[in-house]
């Protein structure tokens, strides 16, 4: 549920540098760094529930922090857990301090320099982390995933050259815990991958050709910002190329195009102007829909929906198969899901220090239960941009980007209620948690957000000096 584009990323920060608002004073509650002295009095609430009990059991421990409600009944076999509602503090119990970097990804030897990019992230139905993007290789560009055990460790990299430049922008896995991740490698411009890796982090052979499945048009560029599988295993992958059209693909699950989607496994959207897939999720009918970005005259945020069986847009939903949101100055759709209801949500960012989050129905209309009656929230609170969305328990929404000012770029998670409003029970009223692990100017940014099954939060994103290399990085929050 993300997108990327390096290039794209690296103009909207170019173009931030020439808005100066100063923000008021220091946030007490920021995740301090990088000295990890913020959450020593945390302890663990985990309440652990027995494999097998032989008589029915209900227990709830409650904390400052949360409440956990567990339920075991050995007549239905069922295990209710009642996730935690962070109140938004470093997750001590993640690495000690609440937060993982990874520096020199790619190379042999660490290196002074490298540059190390997350813009994805996932949990695996094993609660393992991971953690996608790229980083500077050898020669070039190397598109990584790491995994790491829940409590912070790595458990290993894998890194993908192609001998060009290579990106993985999204990340998801399959009920077995093997992991797949979507992005690009060198070809003619840049092909669209797709990669898949065992639970080991081993290509695997059987996938594609040697473990990448990828796509190529016309010598042009394409590029994948999001992936999701369906309960079939089937893949699909949202993008753009460099005419900029959307692209929307479907390999089945050996990394074979699937023929009876669109044109040999591939649709192609254009609406006459600059259109953009940056994000996918399948919903409960299985349908398929895409958020991005698409210009017709104004750009707009956009959700596509598309029939999984031939790729044809649905016309049952929005209009002709489009949901779109058009304020009338530019929004650009960043990352799309859905929400306890079904509901769609979906985040974009103006570039005008603003990220905008719209709710639609599940026939593709602005819900008038959000954002006051018009299904649009615009958020912006000095210089902030929104780069992902998840939904969370209890109907809160979580919104991953970065918080100015400029120059001292914080990574930062928002947590807003199912109405649409701010959530000022996360952090002590503040609604947000922002992250300096960089001391001094830095540049962090929130890429990526998940939630794990214990209801905890991660966050994915890099974190540098504004002299000193990236480093990927994980937050997770309690
Ligand atoms: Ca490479
Ligand atoms: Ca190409
Ligand atoms: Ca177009
Ligand atoms: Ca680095």
């Amino acid at each position: 549920m993300k997108k990327n584009k390096l290039g794209y990323w690296m103009l909207i920060g170019v173009s931030l540098i020439g808005f100066g608002i100063i923000l008021s004073g220091c946030n007490p509650a920021d995740i301090a760094g990088p000295s990890p002295t913020t959450t020593a009095a945390l302890a663990a609430t985990t309440t652990t529930v027995p494999a097998a009990t032989t008589t029915t059991a209900a227990a709830t421990t409650t904390t400052d922090l949360v409440t956990t409600t567990t339920t075991t009944t050995t007549t239905t076999s069922t295990t209710t857990t009642t996730l935690m509602v962070p109140t938004g503090m470093a997750d001590s119990d993640f690495s000690g301090s609440g937060w993982v970097t990874a520096d020199s990804i790619a190379k042999v030897s660490p290196e002074v320099g490298a540059r190390d990019w997350a813009w994805a992230l996932a949990v695996d139905s094993n609660g393992k982390i991971l953690l996608a993007g790229q980083s500077d290789g050898p020669k070039n560009s190397d598109a990584f995933v790491c995994r790491y055990s829940s409590d912070g460790t790595l458990d290993w990299k894998a890194v993908y050259d192609s001998g060009g430049g290579d990106q993985n922008a999204a990340v998801t896995s399959d009920s077995a815990g093997n992991v797949f991740t979507a992005g690009y490698i060198a070809g003619p411009a840049a092909d669209i991958a797709v990669i898949k890796y065992t639970t080991s982090g081993i290509l695997d052979p059987s996938f594609g050709h040697n473990g990448v499945a990828s796509f190529e048009d016309s010598s042009g560029g394409e590029y994948a910002s999001g992936i999701a599988l369906d309960n079939s295993g089937n893949i699909y992958i949202a993008g753009e190329d460099d005419k900029s059209d959307m692209r929307l693909l479907k390999f089945n699950s050996s990394g074979q195009s699937v023929a009876g989607f669109g044109a040999s496994g591939v649709v192609k959207y254009d609406g006459g102007g600059y259109d953009s897939g940056s994000s996918i999720v399948i919903d409960g009918s299985g349908k398929i829909l895409v958020g991005g970005t698409s210009n017709n005259g104004t750009t707009d945020m956009i959700v596509w929906r598309y029939d999984p069986a031939n790729g044809v847009l649905d016309s049952t939903f929005g209009t002709g198969g489009k949901a779109i949101y058009h304020s009338g100055a530019n929004e650009y759709g960043q990352s799309v899901t859905l929400d306890e209801a079904g509901k769609i949500l979906l985040l974009g960012d103006t570039l005008t220090n603003n990220f905008v989050l719209c709710r639609f129905t599940d026939s593709g209309t602005l819900d008038a239960t959000f954002g006051g009656g018009d299904g649009v929230v615009i958020y912006g609170s000095g210089e902030v941009f929104g780069s992902s969305i998840a939904s969370a328990s209890s109907g809160k929404i979580l919104v991953a980007g970065y918080k100015g000012p400029s120059m001292h770029w914080k990574a930062t998670l928002w947590r807003f209620n199912s109405d649409g409003t701010l959530d000022t029970t996360f952090n002590s009223g503040q609604g947000y948690i922002s992250s300096t692990l960089t001391a001094g100017d830095q540049d962090e940014r929130g890429q990526a957000v998940v939630t794990d099954s214990l209801g905890r939060y991660l966050m994915g994103g890099y974190t540098k000096g504004l002299t000193t290399s990236a480093d990927a990085a994980i937050w997770r929050f309690k």
